[in-house]
Parts: structure tokens; C-alpha cells; sequence
């Protein structure tokens, strides 16, 4: 059996920068929570978990949706924030225009840490996640206290009332966006599907592409999820935001390379965002 040497280990063992995601569950674990906790601890940040939905999903698609009430999360947020030093948060599913709102009024008091904001607002195959509620608008309020936001082409489309097809049309979008507030903004254009992808970026200032290879695969389930939170936890790593985003590129696209191949599912598969391919980290 492997021992663990707790004298040393421990004792040269620096306190971790704590980083939060405030997002639903999917019971697949491929997007969600369970991706956003995933790419906290490869970034080297120990992750705290507010739940806003539990999901009923696996590789296939969504089958059950219960989103939590907002005094729940309220309470969770509350809970964390006033023990845990978190340095930075994301938002992933918020589920009701209720705690869309609810954390567009605590990020608007001051209360939240340095946020990036996920708007979870189309699913993968242009489907809106909400049926009936105007959350888009309830995301402009959040937008204004964000420092980083990562809509998606259809969210930024839905967001802006633009058709976006192509880079100029997503900088535009992007330069829209920008004047909600947010510090930068990140239109991300990986459904493109050219011999790249490319995300642009718009700080106020300049235009920055985000630039990766496509990697042909049907493993990209939590791709937003492991982006933003990879942002978040470089944040919490005191990285400026789009210095922050560059290598959050970087490693998404290290962890869909590295599950490019995985046969996990009959529909999307997830991305390897611990290197669970190859490493090993775990007991044994
Ligand atoms: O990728 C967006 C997303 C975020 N959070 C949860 C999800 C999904 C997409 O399916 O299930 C819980």
C-alpha cells in the first residue's frame, strides 16, 4: 500500500486561492459543476460550488431540469462567501430569471468576488435553455459587474439582435457588448467550424483573436464550462483578464485534444480536463 508522507508534504503544501462556480449539475459530468470543479483543481485553485439546477443528462441530451429557488443559492452564497476567501467566480447555468437577478444584485453591491460571466442562455444545438423567461435581459444587468463575459455565437445573436456569421459581425457584437459594462468581452466562435477556432475579444481598447486548431471530434460537451472557469480560476491566479483568457484557450484546447478519442457516451462526450487519459493523481 502507498504511504503519504504527511510531514513534509504537508507542511511544504501552500494554501491553495479558492475560486467559485456558481452553475448547475449535469449527471454526466461532463458540463456543469463537474467540469467547472474538474478545471479548478488543474489550474492548481481549490473550488467552492454554489448549485442553481440539477440536471437530469447524460451524453445524449438534458431529460430533467429542477432548478433550485433562489433563496437556496442566496443561502449557499452566503454561506460560502462569508468563510472561504474566494478570489474569483463564474457563472455557469443560472436556470430562473430569479437568480439571474439575484446575482446581478449581489455582483452589483459589491458582494461578489471578480466575476466571469457563461450566459447559459442556447444549448449546443441552437435550443434555448430557457423556455418562457426574459433572461436575456436579466443577463444585461449581470453584464454590468462582470469582468469577463463568454457568450457563445447564438447567445451573442440572441443578446445583441445581430445575425453573426462571420468575424467582423462577431466583433461587432463583441464591441456592443462591451459597452454593458463588462471589462472584456469574449464572442466565441467555436461553432464556426473552420480549419480554426477563433474566439474574438474586445477589452475596450483593442480586438485580441483567440486562435486554436478545430479538432474534429464529438467530444465537446462543457467546452463554455471548462473555458470560463479555467478564466475564473486564472483570475483567482491574479492574472489580468485577457492574459487570463489566452491561456484559458490553451488549455481548453489541451483538454479536447486529450479526450478527442474517448468513447464515453452514444452523444457528446466530455473533454479531459485532469489528464484522467494519462495521469494519475489518485489514491493507489
Ligand atoms: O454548457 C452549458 C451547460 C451548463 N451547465 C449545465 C449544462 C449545460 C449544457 O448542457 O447541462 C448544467
Amino acid at each position: 500500500m502507498a504511504t503519504f508522507d504527511t510531514s513534509l508534504t504537508h507542511a511544504l503544501s501552500p494554501t491553495p486561492k479558492v475560486a467559485l462556480t456558481i452553475a448547475g449539475t449535469d449527471s454526466g459530468a461532463g458540463a456543469g459543476a463537474a467540469a467547472d470543479l474538474r478545471t479548478f483543481a488543474a489550474s492548481g485553485v481549490f473550488g467552492v460550488l454554489v448549485v442553481t439546477a440539477v440536471t437530469a443528462q447524460n451524453t445524449v441530451g438534458i431529460r430533467q431540469f429542477l432548478p433550485m429557488p433562489a433563496e437556496m443559492v442566496a443561502a449557499q452564497l452566503d454561506a460560502v462567501l462569508e468563510d472561504l476567501p474566494v478570489r474569483a467566480a463564474k457563472t455557469g447555468m443560472l436556470a430562473t430569471r430569479a437568480v439571474v437577478e439575484l446575482v446581478a444584485a449581489r455582483a452589483g453591491a459589491g458582494t461578489l468576488p471578480p466575476l466571469v460571466v457563461d450566459p447559459v442562455l442556447v444549448g449546443s444545438s441552437g435550443e434555448p435553455i430557457f423556455a418562457s423567461e426574459d433572461v436575456a435581459g436579466a443577463y444585461r444587468d449581470l453584464f454590468a459587474s462582470a469582468v469577463v463575459i463568454t457568450p457563445n455565437l447564438p447567445e451573442a445573436a440572441l443578446l445583441t439582435g445581430r445575425e453573426i456569421a462571420d468575424l467582423s459581425s462577431m466583433e461587432e457584437a463583441a464591441r456592443e457588448l462591451h459597452s454593458l459594462g463588462p471589462s472584456l468581452v469574449i464572442v466565441k466562435g467555436g461553432r464556426r467550424r473552420d480549419a480554426e477556432a477563433v474566439d474574438v475579444a474586445f477589452d475596450g481598447r483593442s480586438v485580441t483573436l483567440l486562435r486554436a486548431p478545430w479538432i474534429d471530434t464529438p467530444n465537446v460537451h462543457g467546452t463554455g464550462c471548462t473555458f470560463s472557469a479555467a478564466i475564473a480560476a486564472n483570475l483567482a491566479l491574479d492574472l489580468e483578464p485577457l492574459e487570463a483568457a489566452l491561456q484559458a484557450k490553451q488549455y481548453v484546447t489541451r483538454a479536447i485534444s486529450g479526450s478527442s478519442c474517448w468513447r464515453l457516451g452514444a452523444g457528446h462526450g466530455p473533454l479531459d480536463q485532469i489528464g484522467a487519459g494519462t495521469g494519475r493523481l489518485g489514491p493507489a
